[in-house]
């Protein structure tokens, strides 16, 4: 039997959106993508090898998953066999530390924290472009949450050269994400099945490529020059020609409910009576509110008058993988 290990991973927000698959199989980007790594959100997975076990053994919040429910662990457990040409099956546990249903859990911290676990549990020893490729195997976003701070996923051309690079690991610059948790009324399309639509579907697509390129190629010294107002233009216009993929889908359909557009319009609210701030959205209805440390108060009195203190939570840059003792 290997010794068990655990690692932490931290969820992700997009400022420049991944929304689309050149390859469904590697998980090969249409584009590249940015985002920031988030303290409030993220996941512990412990993997441990036992070669008495008869098939994987999948936990997560202490609730034994199904066989149906824990595939993707099961394929992504594969690929890591693969790479030890090890035989034995695992144990794997993992714990989201997420606000309840708050619509945050993420695929990101998940995959990022078994790719660090699962690896290093085989006996691999990876660095972090390794790791970030290995995540990516499970889902877009892991590829990014290897890295604390501001990253980038540089879509490259095969599963050697997509993987994520560091833009800013510590962010000396004193900037909050205020997250709302908006309940989703409707069942949700997943991000797999929704990107894949608007790819094949929205006669959009195109025109997003060149969105994705201009928005990477500003956002970045928005980023170097801790230029709050640019870096908020760019992030919210990314995140609505990304929710117009949707609307322009085949069929059509959105994330947003009418909470989400209450919850815009008090943004702009906001900015137009002094206090800078800007949202992004995923394929959820739930707003991320971008602001500067003082702006904090402001922002949640009001959305803690719309929505409820309890729906309102701060997060702040956050670390990259770890692994715990
Ligand atoms: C992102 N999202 O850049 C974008 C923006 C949601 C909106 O990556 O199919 O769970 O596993 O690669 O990463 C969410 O999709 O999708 C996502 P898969 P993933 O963060």
């Amino acid at each position: 039997m290997m010794p068990a290990v655990t690692a932490r991973a931290h969820t992700n927000i997009a400022l420049v959106k991944y929304w689309g698959k050149a390859d469904t199989e590697f998980i090969l980007p249409q584009t590249s993508s940015l985002s920031l790594t988030l303290d409030q959100f993220y996941t512990d997975t412990t993997v441990e090898f036992d070669e008495r076990l008869a098939a994987d053994e999948v936990t997560l919040n202490n609730q034994r998953l199904s066989e149906k429910a824990s595939q993707k662990v099961h394929m992504f457990l594969n690929l890591v066999r693969q790479m030890t040409a090890g035989t034995s099956f695992a144990r794997v546990s993992s714990t989201n530390h997420v606000p309840t249903a708050a619509g945050l859990a993420s695929s990101a911290s998940a995959f990022a924290a078994l790719a660090g676990a699962a690896s290093k549990a085989a006996g691999l020893n990876l660095d972090k472009p390794a790791l970030s490729r290995l995540a990516r195997r499970g889902s877009g976003s892991a590829t990014r949450s290897i890295y604390g701070g501001f990253v980038e996923w540089q879509a490259g051309h095969d599963d050697t050269d997509s993987y994520a690079v560091p833009i800013a690991e510590q962010v000396d610059w004193p900037l909050a994400v205020v997250a709302l948790v908006l309940d989703p009324h409707h069942k949700k399309v997943s991000s797999r099945q929704g990107m894949q639509s608007s790819v094949t579907t929205s006669p959009y697509y195109a025109a997003w490529r060149d969105v994705v390129a201009q928005d990477l190629a500003a956002i970045k010294p928005a980023i170097h020059d801790h230029d709050f107002q640019a870096l908020g233009e760019i992030l919210e216009s990314n995140a609505m020609r990304m929710h117009a993929l949707t609307l322009s889908a085949q069929p059509p359909y959105t994330y947003f409910n009418g909470d989400t557009l209450t919850a815009m319009d008090a943004v702009r609210e906001l900015r137009d009576q002094g206090v800078p701030c800007y949202y992004t959205l995923d394929a959820g209805p739930n707003l991320k509110i971008f602001c500067e440390e003082p702006a904090v108060p402001a922002i949640k009195q009001r959305f803690g008058e719309l929505f409820g203190t309890d729906n309102v939570i701060v997060a702040h840059p956050g670390p990259g993988l770890k692994f715990l003792a």
